[in-house]
């Protein structure tokens, strides 16, 4: 046999302590984004999770996906976490005791029989979805993996775009700052100081045992998005009751949504003609997978997001704060996830690209991951969560987006960037995004999938 070169041994290596990570993360039916910070399943992480999974075994990934949809509320959210009963309830603050889903959110739909949070996250899942089922389309095809889910899918976006177009231009608004799953960025600074804390002493961080306060949101952070998530199962998790004092339009949500969007629509194409019976809408019985429908829409909260949200002058998407009305001038990443949107402006696209490697980004200058914040921003802080550090769903996206618009050599030294930081940092949840050296939880799941993911 040839000999292997080094680096071929290398990449074993990293492919075997990746998988090892996601096979120690498996919960049964699901994966824990950490074993000892997270010990439920939140639902982004599951979306990208099942992106890595799917090199290990097609089958669990398409099963991560299936047992968060069944979580799924009558009006088509998905939430956030869904708790494991099995772990206790200190484990992780706030706990379903806290949230009481299946009482306070029965007027929402929300299940019976589980646990979950009653807020959301970005919906990469459709995205997700395809590429799991490209990863093995026969099994894909004999578990009726994408038949069974593109109605929930369906019914999750059509949450998101009617029950969340709060600011009535067409994008989705987040209403909690854990919602884009970015707690702590900058941009939630000034439309969350409008938020009376919770009284300190109402509530007990349970993050704190296992992260370094250094490292996470503060104190007063908590305080309100405490007190967020009380007013909204205060009135029974109803988008239409609830007083949503936080709303926000984000570029990183909506993008999301978009290029979701798009995988529906492959989605659509792979099933057609089938007819699906929908969840939701007691109306009507059936769903017709329309791949073209898909497309339109995903054209239409494309015009919408550069209309609301392109800021020409930063170069970069920029937040759009639905209580103000005003642009939140703060350059948070996820205003350069719209990369991933097939069909943006061409000039949309130069400018953005310039921005990612300009100097508040400074990929493949001052950095080699791009890092959640602004470098130059007031607010930067190259270890607190969300403040600077970069993260690897967010470099996986942005290499994604790079090697869609040609951008080949870039998407390369990313590739390798996120690789060798992911390895060197034992799956870190997140990095100095300067020197590398690892913050937060260690073998984390995303970063263990999204680096297998990119070592395929
Ligand atoms: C929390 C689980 C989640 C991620 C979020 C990240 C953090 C804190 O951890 O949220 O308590 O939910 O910010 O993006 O989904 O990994």
């Amino acid at each position: 046999p040839a000999q292997r070169s080094t680096a071929d041994v290398t990449a074993s290596a990293l492919r075997h302590a990746a998988r090892r990570v996601l096979l120690r993360n498996w919960v049964g039916n699901s994966t824990v984004p950490s074993r000892s910070l997270y010990p439920h399943q939140w639902s982004w992480d599951s979306a990208f999770v099942a992106i890595g999974l799917r090199h290990v075994s097609p089958e669990r990934a398409q099963r991560e996906l299936e047992t968060l949809l069944a979580a799924q509320w009558g009006d088509g959210r998905v939430p956030h976490i869904v708790f494991n009963p099995a772990v206790p309830l200190d484990a992780y603050f706030p706990s379903p005791d806290f949230w009481r889903s299946s009482t306070a959110g029965a007027a929402a739909g929300a299940p019976e029989g589980v646990e979950t949070s009653g807020i959301v996250q970005p919906p990469v899942h459709a995205l997700a979805a395809w590429l799991v089922h490209r990863a093995d389309p026969a099994t894909s095809r004999r578990r009726g993996f994408l038949r069974r889910l593109y109605p929930k899918l369906v019914a999750w976006h059509r949450y998101l775009t009617t029950h969340r177009d709060l600011g009535g231009h067409g994008l989705v608004s987040v209403v909690h700052p854990w919602e884009p799953g970015m707690d702590n960025s900058p941009c939630w600074d000034e439309p969350l100081a409008r938020v009376e804390p919770a009284p300190p002493g109402s509530f007990r961080r349970a993050d704190l045992d296992h992260g370094s306060a250094a490292d996470r949101p503060t104190d007063l952070d908590y305080a309100r998005y405490v007190r967020l998530a009380a007013d909204y199962r205060d009135h029974d998790y109803l988008d239409a009751e609830a007083p949503h004092r936080f709303a926000v339009e984000d570029p990183g949500v909506n993008a999301l949504l978009i290029a979701s969007e798009h995988a529906l629509a492959d989605i659509a194409d792979e099933i057609a003609p089938e007819v699906v019976p929908d969840p939701v809408s007691e109306a009507r019985d059936a769903l017709c997978a329309d791949a073209d429908a898909h497309r339109r829409r995903a054209r239409e909260l494309t015009a919408a997001l550069v209309e609301r949200l392109w800021d020409a002058e930063a170069g970069q998407f920029l937040c759009r704060d639905v209580r103000s009305g005003e642009p939140i001038r703060e350059r948070g990443v996820a205003g350069l996830l719209p990369l991933i949107v097939p069909g943006l402006p061409r000039d949309v696209v130069h400018a953005l690209l310039r921005t990612v490697c300009g100097e508040h980004f400074g990929l493949g200058g001052t950095v080699r991951l791009v890092p959640s914040y602004d470098l130059l921003g007031h607010a930067f802080d190259p270890r607190r969560y969300w403040r600077g550090p970069a993260w690897f769903n967010v470099n996986w996206l942005v290499e994604r987006g790079l090697r869609q618009h040609g951008q080949t050599a870039r998407a390369d030294a990313l590739r390798a960037a996120v690789v060798t930081a992911a390895a060197a940092s034992d799956f870190a949840e997140y990095v100095d995004p300067r020197t590398g050296a690892g913050y937060g939880s260690r073998e984390f799941s995303w970063t263990a999938a999204l680096a297998l993911d990119l070592l395929k």
